[in-house]
């Protein structure tokens, strides 16, 4: 199937308006998110609308990279612990200038850069390949540790879901970080409420989040990660705190599955949604209703 890129988004915003970046990536990805769905018919396009505004509010506010060169010794590394999700982080890296919007229509084809499950040998700003759920903050840790090692001051961001707070291996690496005192290292987790086998509340408890990481040693945050405004200042915060040697932190945002596209919001099986062909245009009109009075107008 042939599908166009709609996203057709061209605007000016002030560069000094950290606010208005973070809202006008956020809106750009999510169109970018639709247009990938499209693709295959099918996806993990609900978790990448629900977390549009963390990855928006990090790519736009806080991550140090070169967009043309990814492996750039000094940038601050991103890493998506949560493989599924490489849509949106492939629509962040597009909206981010990492990659080009053309080359989102290969998502998930045969010989794509952008396939399914995040790899880190295919794309680049890619980090790690994340799909085995609960090893990513493992990683940081091992990451960040080598990092301080060589005296950088780059940080390590990652992106947790709620599902990998199930896994015992995410717990050691909590503790591994206040132990090394990983003040390099920045987590978020995307608390949307779901997994794959139904609510997270009905697979395991893990509540309350907050007071567990701070047992483990870590500086919290927890907020509506579906505000920008919220993430903007809960995200300036910990890497005010950001340092080679102190306390990690982490940023717990309470998300909605599909934000932004009311019909595809409260979906029954929101976990690997299927979409009608119909569909996908009532989603960019609806995330084009919701947000386009937040955008500045070119
Ligand atoms: C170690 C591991 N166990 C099981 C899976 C299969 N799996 C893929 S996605 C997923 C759901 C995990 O919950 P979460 O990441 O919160 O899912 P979502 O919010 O995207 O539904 C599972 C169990 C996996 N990828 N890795
Ligand atoms: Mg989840």
């Amino acid at each position: 199937m042939t599908v166009t890129s709609h996203t057709a988004v061209d605007i000016e915003i002030d560069p000094t308006d950290r606010l208005a970046e973070v809202t006008d990536f956020a809106y750009r990805m999510r169109h970018h998110v639709i247009d990938m769905g499209e693709v295959q018919g099918q996806g993990y396009v609900g978790q990448a609308l629900g977390a549009a505004d963390i990855l928006a509010t990090v790519y736009a506010s806080q991550l140090r990279h070169r967009p043309t060169d990814p492996h750039w010794a000094e940038r601050d590394r991103f890493l998506l612990s949560t493989g599924h999700y490489a849509i949106g982080l492939y629509a962040a890296l597009a909206a981010a200038g990492i990659i080009e919007t053309d080359e989102l229509l290969t998502y998930a084809a045969d010989d794509s850069r952008l396939p399914m499950s995040g790899m880190a040998s295919y794309t680049p700003g890619m980090e790690i390949s994340g799909g085995s759920l609960g090893h990513g903050l493992t990683v940081a840790v091992g990451m960040a540790l080598g990092l301080r090692h060589q005296n950088s001051e780059s940080r390590i961001f990652n992106f947790l879901s709620d599902g990998e707070l199930d896994e015992g291996s995410t717990w050691e690496a909590a503790m591994g970080a206040h132990h090394h005192q990983l003040g390099n290292l920045i987590a978020m987790v995307d608390m949307n409420a779901l997994q794959a086998d139904g609510p997270t509340a009905g697979i395991l408890n893990i509540e309350p989040v907050e007071q567990k990481w701070e047992a483990a040693g870590w500086y919290v945050r927890r907020v509506n990660g579906n505000d920008p405004v919220a993430l903007l200042d809960a995200f300036d915060d910990v890497a005010s705190r950001a340092t080679p040697r102190g306390t990690p932190s982490i940023v717990i945002c309470d998300t909605k599955v599909g934000y932004g596209a009311t019909i595809l919001e409260d979906r029954e099986k929101a976990h690997f949604m299927r979409i009608e062909e119909h569909e996908w245009q009532i989603c960019r009109d609806q995330l084009t209703e919701r947000f386009s009075s937040n955008i500045p107008k070119a």
